[in-house]
């Protein structure tokens, strides 16, 4: 449990760096920005399924308050937030499995369908 408000809020943000570090690595890895090394893809697939579990723990009530880019709406609409959170769970657990096979067209679309995810989370709850 958080003390403060302001320690939900820098706990979430931490999470969200962590995940953005290993996720923008895979995709530039997949845009050909670095070589592709599927060792190292598979253990960012890992470390991303593992951490897109931990920012909604953050989202603590009263924790719109504060220095965040999350909207309001998440406590509004806190139901379809939880829901977008877990498909982003559910989506990244798929990416990793399909991280350590040798398709690289099925770890593409995976990966194209976890980062729809976050891309879709941002629109609605996030400030631009
Ligand atoms: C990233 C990152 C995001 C997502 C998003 C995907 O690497 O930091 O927020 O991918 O851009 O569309």
């Amino acid at each position: 449990n958080f003390k403060k408000t302001d320690d939900a809020i820098e706990y979430r943000q931490s999470a969200f760096s962590l995940l953005a570090y290993h996720f923008g690595d895979m995709g530039a890895m997949l845009k050909g920005k670095k070589p592709f090394d599927a060792e190292v893809f598979a253990m960012r697939a890992d470390n991303v399924a593992a951490l897109s579990k931990l920012p909604l723990e953050g989202f603590t009530p009263g924790s719109d308050k504060g220095d965040t880019e999350a909207l309001p709406k998440v406590w509004t609409e806190k139901a379809d937030f939880d829901a977008k959170m877990l498909q982003l769970q559910k989506d990244s657990a798929a990416l990793a499995i399909a991280a350590k096979a040798d398709d690289k067209k099925a770890l593409k679309q995976a990966f194209m369908a976890t980062a729809k995810n976050c891309k879709g989370c941002h629109d609605s709850y996030k400030k631009d």
